[in-house]
C-alpha cells in the first residue's frame, strides 16, 4: 500500500500517548517451527470468536491471532466515554445458540461498551474459546505457497503458522485514523484517539478538552466529556445528522417477550434491508407520496421512538433526493429547536443528503452546545492551521487545550487488511491487487488469493447492516464451504476473475443507483487521503444472502474448486 501519510502510527512523539491504553505486543526474538492448523483466524472480535466456534464444531484445528489483550475487537478498543451500540441490545447479539440468547440479560435498550465487552467475555468463557486464541500478537504477513496450497502466517512475536485456510476477521472499523496535522508533535498536552482509548480511563475533570470529529464516536463522547471538562471545544468539519437514541433501562417484561419469540425476531431481521429493526418496518410508500401532515407525523413518531428506524420510514429516502430532503429538513428543524444560539444552530445543520454518511444516534448531543463551557468551531469556515504546544490554531484563533481527543474515525473496511502484507499467487500483494479499490467476489473471496476468506469484506453488506447478523452469515457460509471441500476431497477454493469483475460491477451499480455516493463518507474511503474513491459495502442484506445461497446451490458458481 502506498504511504497514506495519515496513519495513526505516524504522529511522532505523541504516538506513545495515543497508544497509552494499548497493550504492548510481545517481541520475542526467537523464531519457532511453524505450527500447522486447518484454519488460522485473524482477530478475536465477534467474527473471530464465532469463526473459532464453528470451525471447532466442524472438527477443524484452529488458531486465532489477536492483537489485543482480550476478546471483543472493536468493543475491546473503543472505550471512549459514552461508547455504546447504536443497534438495540436484543438485536445486537449472537443468534447461533438458543441457550446463550435465553440466558443473557441485557440491562439497557442500547448496551454500553462495558456491557458488550462483558457479553463477549461471557461468550468466550461459555464456549471455552480462549485456549485457541493467541492474544497480544499481531499478524504482520501472510503468504500463499503455491506448492503446498497453504498459507504461511507471520506474527510480530516472530512466530510462523501454517494454515490451509486463512480467515480474516479483522473488523471493518479497526484501523484507527489520526490526521497528520502540522505541529502535532509539539503539543504539550495529552492526545487520545476514541478507537484506542486507554483501558484505565482518562480523568478529564477540570481540563480544557478539544474534540476533533463529529461522527458516531464524537457524538457519543462529546456530551459525556462535557460533563467532566472545564471547557470543551468541538472542532467540526462536517455537520452530521444525528437522531435521539432514547436509551434507557430495558424493561424485563419486554425482554422476556422478545426472548419468547426470539427466532421470529432474528428471522425478521435477516429479511430486513439492514438486518435489524424488523419490529418497526419500513412503510411501502415514498416520502412524497403521502401528504405533508402524514409525513411529518411519521417522522415525529419515529423521532420520538428513537434510533435508526427514523430513516427506515419511507421506501425511497436513499433513492430520491427530494424525498431525502424531507427527512433532512425535519432534522434541521429539530436542531433549530434544540439550540439556543441561532448562529450555533446554523453551524450544526448539515447540508448533505441524510444517511449518505452513517446516521448517528445520540443522547443529549445538541443540548450540549447550550452549555456555557462548550464551544463549537466550524472548520469549514475556519480550518485548522496547526497543532501548537498549547492547543489548536485555526485560521481564526488559537484554542488553548490540555487534551486533544481525535474522534477522527478509521481506514474502514480495507485498512486492517492493508496493514498486513498479504501475498497470493505469484507473490501478488493484496494492496497492489486493490490499488484501485477493493475487489472481491461476494465480499468473501479474492481472485488470486486461494483459501483466503474475508468476513464482512468489501463488496458485502457488512457496515450497512447489523454487524452480528452479517458476521454470522459469513462465518456460516465460510465454515459450510470448508466442510464441503473436505467432504468432496477438495483442498482449494478461489474466486475467478470474471466472477469477481462481475460482482464489483454489480456492487457499483447498486451503490450508484442510491444517494450513498453523493457525499464524502468513509463508505467511499473519502476520509483517507489517497484512498481510491470506491463505494465499498453493498446495500441490501436479504438479496445478498439469496445470491450467496444460489452460488452454493450452483456448485460454488464463480469459484474454482480443486
Ligand atoms: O468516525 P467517522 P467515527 N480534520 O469517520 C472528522 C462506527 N461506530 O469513529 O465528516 C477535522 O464517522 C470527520 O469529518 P468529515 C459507525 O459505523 C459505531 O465517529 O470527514 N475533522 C468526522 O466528523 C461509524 O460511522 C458506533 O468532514 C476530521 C469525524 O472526524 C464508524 O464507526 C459508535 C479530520 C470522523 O467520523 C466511524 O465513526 C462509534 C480532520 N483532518 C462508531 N479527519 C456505534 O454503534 C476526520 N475528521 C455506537
Amino acid at each position: 500500500m502506498p504511504a497514506l501519510g495519515y496513519e495513526g502510527h505516524r504522529v511522532g512523539p505523541a504516538r506513545h500517548r495515543l497508544e497509552a491504553g494499548a497493550e504492548r505486543t510481545r517481541t520475542l526474538g526467537a523464531v519457532t517451527e511453524p505450527e500447522a492448523f486447518d484454519v488460522v483466524v485473524v482477530g478475536a472480535g465477534f467474527a473471530g470468536l464465532y469463526a473459532l466456534h464453528r470451525a471447532r464444531g466442524a472438527g477443524l484445528s484452529v488458531r486465532v491471532i489477536e492483537a489485543g489483550g482480550g476478546v471483543g475487537g472493536t468493543w475491546y478498543w473503543n472505550r471512549y466515554p459514552g461508547a455504546r451500540c447504536d443497534v438495540e441490545s436484543m438485536e445486537y447479539s449472537y443468534s447461533f445458540d438458543e441457550d446463550l440468547q435465553q440466558e443473557w440479560d441485557w440491562t439497557e435498550r442500547y448496551a454500553g461498551q462495558p456491557e458488550i465487552l462483558r457479553y463477549i467475555d461471557h461468550v468466550a468463557d461459555r464456549f471455552d474459546l480462549r485456549r485457541d486464541i493467541r492474544f497480544n500478537t499481531r499478524v504482520t504477513a501472510a503468504t500463499f505457497d503455491e506448492g503446498t496450497s497453504r498459507w504461511s502466517v507471520e506474527t510480530d512475536a516472530g512466530e510462523q503458522l501454517d494454515a490451509q485456510f486463512l480467515v480474516m476477521a479483522t473488523g471493518c472499523l479497526s484501523a484507527a485514523m489520526v490526521p497528520v496535522i502540522e505541529g502535532a508533535d509539539s503539543f504539550e498536552g495529552s492526545t487520545f484517539h476514541t478507537g484506542r482509548w486507554p483501558h484505565e480511563g482518562v480523568d478529564l475533570t477540570g481540563k480544557r478538552v478539544g474534540v476533533i470529529g463529529t461522527g458516531s464516536s464524537g457524538i457519543q463522547a462529546i456530551p459525556v466529556i462535557a460533563q467532566q471538562a472545564a471547557e470543551l471545544t468541538v472542532f467540526q468539519r462536517t455537520a452530521p445528522y444525528t437522531v435521539p437514541a432514547r436509551n434507557g433501562p430495558l424493561d424485563p417484561a419486554e425482554a422476556a417477550a422478545t426472548k419468547a419469540t426470539y427466532a421470529e425476531l432474528r428471522q425478521g431481521n435477516r429479511e430486513a434491508t439492514a438486518a435489524f429493526g424488523s419490529r418497526v418496518p419500513r412503510l411501502d410508500v415514498g416520502a412524497l407520496e403521502v401528504s405533508e401532515a402524514e409525513r411529518a407525523a411519521e417522522y415525529e413518531a419515529r423521532w420520538e421512538r428513537g434510533g435508526f428506524t427514523f430513516l427506515a420510514s419511507f421506501n425511497d429516502l436513499f433513492l430520491d433526493a427530494d424525498s431525502n430532503e424531507t427527512a433532512a429538513s425535519f432534522v434541521r428543524a429539530k436542531i433549530g429547536e434544540a439550540i439556543d444560539d441561532p448562529t450555533v444552530a446554523k453551524r450544526l445543520m448539515p447540508a448533505q443528503v441524510i444517511g449518505c454518511k452513517r446516521l448517528c444516534l445520540d443522547t443529549g448531543y445538541y443540548e450540549t452546545f447550550n452549555q456555557a463551557h462548550v464551544r463549537l468551531v466550524d472548520l469549514s469556515e475556519t480550518p485548522i492551521e496547526a497543532i501548537t504546544p498549547g492547543g489548536i490554531r485555526t485560521t481564526a484563533a488559537q484554542h488553548d487545550l490540555d487534551v486533544i481527543v481525535f474522534a477522527t474515525g478509521f481506514d474502514a473496511m480495507t485498512g486492517a487488511l492493508s496493514r498486513i502484507d498479504i501475498r497470493g499467487r505469484d507473490g501478488l500483494a493484496l494492496c497492489d491487487a486493490w490499488a484501485a479499490g477493493p475487489r472481491t467476489y461476494l465480499g468473501l473471496g479474492v481472485a488470486g488469493f486461494p483459501n483466503l476468506f474475508t468476513v464482512t469484506g468489501p463488496g458485502s453488506p457488512s457496515v450497512l447492516t447489523n454487524m452480528i447478523v452479517s458476521i454470522e452469515h459469513h462465518v456460516d457460509w465460510i465454515t459450510d464451504c470448508i466442510e464441503h471441500l473436505r467432504a468432496h476431497d477438495l483442498a482449494v477454493i478461489e474466486a475467478t476473475t470474471p466472477a469477481q469483475d462481475e460482482w464489483v460491477d454489480f456492487v457499483n451499480g447498486v451503490a450508484y443507483a442510491t444517494l450513498f455516493p453523493t457525499c464524502n463518507s468513509w463508505y467511499l474511503g473519502a476520509n483517507v487521503p489517497g484512498k481510491p474513491r470506491v463505494f465499498m459495502p453493498l446495500p441490501g442484506f436479504p438479496i445478498y444472502t439469496e445470491v450467496c445461497e444460489s452460488v452454493v446451490a450452483d456448485g460454488y458458481r464463480g469459484f474454482t474448486l480443486s
